[in-house]
């Protein structure tokens, strides 16, 4: 499964109109994590995580600012990331089947945000691109 050019154009465009709310929209993506896969939550202990916590607000941004790092480096997303699959297989130990409930929880996101661009086409090529996200954070686990 390669990203198209035409996932390719899609993608950068979304990310654009992102553009300075990825940190909210990441710290929104996790908070829908938590809730709505529970056992999400026990890697993060040292968190609060009740609604409008600053502490996820702060890993929002890290997260918004690693996607947006992703979306730069589209062509080589193993390199572009890593050193956070190294940080989340060996120190962090986070099981990578919650990748994709992140990444899921991304999506909805994005879809509630921008109804009028989340066309099948759209939500289609985000979801491929949050796969690849998935399989490079993942790499370091083998
Ligand atoms: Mg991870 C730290 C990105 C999924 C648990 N995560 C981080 C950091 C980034 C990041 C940028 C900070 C790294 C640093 O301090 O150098 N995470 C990231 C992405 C994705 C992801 C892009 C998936 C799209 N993380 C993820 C998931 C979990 C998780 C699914 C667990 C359910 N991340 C995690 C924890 C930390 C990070 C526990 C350390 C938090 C802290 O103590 O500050």
């Amino acid at each position: 499964m390669v990203l198209s050019p035409a996932d390719k154009t899609n993608i950068k465009a979304a990310w654009d109109k992102v553009g300075a709310h990825a940190g909210d929209y990441g710290a929104e993506a996790l908070e829908r994590m938590f809730l709505s896969f529970p056992t999400t939550k026990t890697y993060f202990p040292h968190f609060d995580l009740s609604h409008g916590s600053a502490q996820v607000k702060g890993h929002g941004k890290k997260v918004g600012d690693a996607l947006g790092n992703a979306v730069a480096h589209m062509d080589d997303l193993p390199g572009a990331l890593s050193a956070l699959s190294d940080l989340h297989a060996y120190k962090l130990r986070v099981d990578p089947v919650n990748f994709k409930l992140l990444g899921h929880c991304l999506l909805v996101t994005l879809a509630r945000h921008y109804p009028g661009d989340f066309s099948p086409a759209l939500q289609a090529s985000l979801d491929k691109f949050l796969s690849h996200v998935t399989w490079a954070l993942a790499s370091s686990y083998r």
